[in-house]
């Protein structure tokens, strides 16, 4: 590809790799490197117009709302982990468009398997900030009561499966449900996501392993500081075999807020991608180029979006925690022995011992 401007070279930090405007099956053995699809340049114009998917307004405003809402909600709760208000927290920064990206293509019935950084997918299907924040809250509103580690979303209804710590276990997990769903009448699709680091356990080759003898429509998206979404799913209809696809969009965010990544690769690589390529910046550009925004709506989303947010946090803070009984039911239907003797114990234990404990905090 000719670039008229030296800026517009691809510039990978730590990475080599080309651009391709068109979508194809590569040969390792003939490439350097495995060049990266893009559709629009940094200034948000199309670079080939054969490749222009011609997205209505109304879509590409929803792509743009969504991925700006999230960068807000995760300023808030990261902040708020910093405060110390919830226990721990993980950003999607530079990840906002690989989730609604991937999301658009989906149908919202289509069964989606997060590793952890895939909240944007769950905003696009219309998960609501005030149940974000309840489950980051762990209070009396969160579907999850409490039991598990902030950003552990799941929603039934959304067809978003709950998201565990394990890594990768997720992934022979899609694989077993995309395998039920091609048994079944084939309608529905599975997503899953994974990171690079989380494509070397071995439960990622047991579910590639499968993915590829049991022949699903799959693809695959991994995510992360190097992100390449992978799943087994189609995209919307005609729903076409679609396999692994690795997608680059690069964590711009720690790895969670117990981590600090300037350890281990650049500030500068960070910064780059944070300042110069970022994803809702080119989206920005290419709605400004099209007349379908402008400063003042830019302004008036940042303001109404934020305040959005705050109420959401706000209602969160003020909710109580879930009672401390819950914490031993819906694992097992019938719950059993051993459980029942914990939960009693508990509940002596607190009789005796309560007035150490700030149970006001906690709903009866
Ligand atoms: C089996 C297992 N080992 C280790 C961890 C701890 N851990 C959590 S996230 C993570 C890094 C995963 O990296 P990657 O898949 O690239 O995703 P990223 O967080 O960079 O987006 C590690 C090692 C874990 N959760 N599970």
């Amino acid at each position: 590809q000719e670039f008229p401007v030296p800026e517009e070279r691809p510039q990978f930090p730590g990475a080599s790799a080309e651009f391709a405007d068109r979508l194809e099956f590569i040969q390792p053995n003939v490439i350097s490197g495995i060049p990266v699809y893009r559709v629009m340049d940094r200034q948000g114009h199309i670079v080939n117009p054969a490749e222009d998917p011609q997205l209505p307004k109304e879509l590409v405003l929803k792509l743009y709302k969504t991925m700006t809402l999230l960068n807000t909600m995760d300023r808030i709760l990261y902040e708020s982990q910093r405060q110390g208000r919830i226990s721990f927290y993980m950003t999607n920064y530079g990840e906002e468009g690989t989730h609604v990206g991937s999301a658009a293509a989906l149908h919202d019935s289509d069964l989606v398997f997060g590793q952890y950084r895939e909240a944007g997918v769950l905003m696009y299907r219309g998960y609501p900030l005030e149940l974000f924040m309840a489950q980051c809250y762990g209070n009396a509103s969160d579907p999850g009561k409490g039991r598990q580690m902030p950003v552990h979303y799941g929603c039934r209804q959304r067809h978003f499966v709950t998201i565990s710590s394990p890594l990768a276990t997720q992934i022979p997990q899609a694989v077993g449900a995309a395998y039920a769903l091609k048994r079944g009448d084939g309608s529905r699709a599975v997503v899953c996501y994974f990171g690079e680091g989380a494509a070397s356990e071995g439960d990622a080759h047991a579910g590639f392993n499968f993915a590829a003898t049991l022949e699903y429509p799959s693809k695959g998206s991994a995510g992360s500081s190097q992100n390449i979404p992978g799943s087994p799913f189609p995209p919307k209809p005609p729903r076409i075999p679609w396999p692994q696809l690795p997608r680059f969009p690069r964590r711009i965010g720690h790895h969670s807020t117990s981590d600090d990544s300037s350890a281990y690769r650049s500030v500068d690589e960070v910064n780059y991608w944070d300042k110069q390529d970022h994803p809702i910046s080119r989206l920005r550009h290419h709605m400004l180029g099209r007349g379908w925004w402008d400063d003042e709506q830019e302004k008036s989303w940042r303001k109404s979006s934020r305040r959005m947010v705050m109420e959401a946090f706000e209602q969160a803070e003020r909710k109580p925690k879930p009672n401390p009984q819950l914490l031993f039911s819906d694992v097992y239907r019938e719950m059993p022995p051993h459980l029942r003797r914990q939960r009693a114990a508990l509940e002596r234990h607190l009789q005796l011992y309560g007035e150490h404990y700030p149970l006001e905090l906690f709903e009866k």
